[in-house]
């Protein structure tokens, strides 16, 4: 029996250490993973450090991309994975919403709803992060977030301050549009 294939879409997140590399690490790992197919990767932004006191421009930036592919891991399956990388990748739990050489959130899986006490999806606040959403239209210009509608204008109604990667080459710049059949089907509009 063929296993069936979910569209997710995650979110990483970098502000200490050699961030793009971390993050480029990461997502090849994930990418070669048992259970993980056509992993497409946007082009990463520069964000300002957001804190439970709000953006903190005093902090170290952030460095923010998404990625959208296909799994037959189911969603536990899944955060074990992206909890396993982000240890490999040297992080340390103790802050909430504090410096991190690496975080991975699971933003959509499909058109589940999930909320148990290891999983929120959709994740409860990516609608209102410019760090998550704008990477998410530089790779899908036709993304929806289930629950809240058209990535383009969630973007615009909170105004976007993130900024391209300085020193990005071309080879860094998200393939426009190639991941909107992976997330824009099923996942983001279900
Ligand atoms: N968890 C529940 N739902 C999810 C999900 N959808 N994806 C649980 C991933 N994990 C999920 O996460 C705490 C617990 O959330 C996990 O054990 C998992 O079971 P964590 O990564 O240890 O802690 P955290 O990331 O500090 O907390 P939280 O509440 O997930 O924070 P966020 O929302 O991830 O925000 N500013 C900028 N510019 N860029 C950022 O990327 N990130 C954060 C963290 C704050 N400020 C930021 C950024
Ligand atoms: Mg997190």
């Amino acid at each position: 029996m063929i296993a069936q294939r979910v569209n997710v879409l995650l979110a990483f997140g970098a502000n200490l250490g050699d961030r793009g590399e971390t993050i480029a690490a990461a997502q090849r790992e994930i990418a070669a993973s048992p259970g993980i197919e056509r992993f497409e990767a946007s082009s990463l932004r520069e964000t300002i450090a957001l804190t439970p006191s709000g953006p903190d421009l005093e902090a170290p930036r952030y460095l923010n991309g998404v990625a959208a592919a296909e799994t037959s891991l189911s969603p536990h399956e899944l955060l074990d994975l992206l909890q396993r990388v982000e240890h490999e990748h040297g992080r340390v739990r103790d802050v909430r919403w504090g410096d991190r050489t690496l975080d991975i959130d699971l933003i959509l899986y499909g058109g589940r709803v999930i909320r148990d006490e290891r999983l929120t999806v959709p994740h409860p606040r990516a609608h209102e992060r410019d760090f998550v959403l704008s990477p998410w239209l530089a790779l899908d210009p036709h993304a929806v977030l289930m629950g809240h509608g058209r990535v383009d204008a969630l973007l615009a109604a909170i105004g976007d301050t993130t900024r391209p990667v300085e020193g990005a080459n071309e080879a860094n710049e998200s393939q426009e549009g190639a991941g909107a059949a992976a997330v824009g089907d099923g996942a983001a509009h279900a």
